[in-house]
């Protein structure tokens, strides 16, 4: 149920967009993790309005610009290849006075049209996480042509894994809340393997692997899927599209998509990987980068799954050692599940020992969909 104040807010933020008058409903929507997402209802139709989270991103007026950027441009290529561009992006509304953001106390809001699809929390399914695969990769080869300089840097070191190993130290020192004490086992785990945290991003600064324009959040549910045919529609969640590289969106969607456990699950027994999943996603990936992506980048494919969930772990640990600022707590989960994010920071370090265990098993999984579709270095 939405508070009363956040109704009032609400409500002076549909003005911008509607008569409101003519609203059936509004309702809140979907399970990201960031942003305040609703879905307002009409007799024909359905719209999604978003309050950007500006402790995240403190410039939404850059994430704004970026996805304004980056969605026209894909309906452009789309168009141009004689495909259909209706649902092939996300495509944002403008308020009544014709901007793309609303400011209402303070706060940005934006709103898209509805794409008619579903998109899942997680899957068993391996036709619908092949086409994730296929998903996530098209988006790499739409934006092959589109200048990574032109976008805004709206979370400077994203995924810079070193970095965020940096930020931990911090956190640790500072013990701002007294939870270090919880985190003893983790923090051995993260700092034995600290060492290992720079493969990606000194392969990205020695050039030795393109920085491209990539997605950076390609969890499952930012995925939209038909529901009728279970074709990948697009990549929505645009808000992190920015340079980067290919191997952490490839690993980013395995972390999340191959566990047998959603990310808060404590019961760790739980987290071990579905390697029928990882294989029909590695098809679809590959299938839809073979002709963009570098013999380099290929075989640091894997060390993207493994280096990304850690960095997942340590983002977690650090937040809760923080007092849950980044990842905030909803009112459910703060009287339920109050440490949920070092819940989470243990799961995906528990992940990230069952990729270590299973590392040569994964690396063949490649090899062999590689051999699989044809791919020849150079040929494709
Ligand atoms: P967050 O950054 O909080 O993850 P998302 O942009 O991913 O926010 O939106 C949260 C959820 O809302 C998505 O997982 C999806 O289910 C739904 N959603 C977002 N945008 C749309 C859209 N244009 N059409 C339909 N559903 C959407
Ligand atoms: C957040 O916004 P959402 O829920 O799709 C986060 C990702 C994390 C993910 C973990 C901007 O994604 O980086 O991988 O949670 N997004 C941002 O579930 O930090
Ligand atoms: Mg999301």
């Amino acid at each position: 149920m939405i508070e009363l104040d956040y109704k009032k807010e609400l409500a002076n933020v549909i003005k911008e967009y509607f008569n409101p008058s003519k609203v059936l409903k509004v309702t809140p929507y979907g399970g990201g993790l960031i942003n305040s997402t609703f879905i307002v209802e009409f007799v024909e139709t359905k719209y999604i309005l978003q309050k950007v989270n500006d402790y995240v991103f403190p410039s939404p007026i850059g994430v704004m610009y970026n996805i304004s950027l980056i969605t026209n441009y894909i309906r452009r290529k789309v168009i141009y290849e004689g495909k259909n561009y209706r649902n092939a992006t996300l495509t944002l509304i403008q308020t009544i006075d014709g901007e793309n953001f609303a400011i209402v106390n303070d706060e940005y809001w934006r709103c898209y049209t509805c794409i008619d699809g579903i998109t899942y929390d997680n899957t068993t399914d391996l036709e619908i996480f092949y086409q994730a695969g296929l998903a996530v990769g098209e988006f790499q080869e739409l934006l092959d042509g589109f200048h990574p300089k032109l976008l805004s840097d709206n979370i400077k070191n994203f995924h810079n894994t070193p970095y965020r190993y940096e930020l931990l130290l911090t956190s640790i020192k500072n013990d701002s809340y007294n939870r270090l004490r919880e985190c003893y086992e983790e923090t051995l785990f993260i700092t034995k393997r600290s060492d290992k945290l720079d493969i990606i991003t000194t392969a990205l600064e020695k050039e030795i692997i393109p920085k491209r324009v990539v997605h950076n959040d390609t969890k499952l549910n930012n995925i939209m899927f038909s529901a009728m045919t279970k074709k990948a529609m697009c990549l929505i969640d645009l808000d992190t599209v920015m340079k980067g590289s290919l191997v952490y969106d490839y690993g980013d969607a395995l972390r999340l998509g191959a566990s047998n456990a959603k990310e808060d699950e404590v019961d760790l027994t739980k987290v071990v990987i579905n390697f029928a999943l990882v294989k029909a996603f590695t098809k679809g990936f590959l299938e839809a980068t073979k002709k963009i992506i570098t013999k380099e980048e290929i075989d640091l494919l894997l060390a993207g799954y493994y280096i990304i969930t850690i960095e997942l772990g340590i983002r977690f640990l650090t937040d809760y050692l923080d007092g849950d600022k980044y990842f905030a707590l909803n009112e459910t989960q703060k009287k339920c599940r109050p440490k949920i994010n070092l819940e989470r920071a243990k799961n995906q370090l528990k992940l990230a020992s069952e990729i270590e265990k299973n590392y040569q098993l994964l690396d063949k999984i490649i090899k062999d969909t590689l051999k699989e579709i044809g791919y020849e270095k150079g040929k494709n």
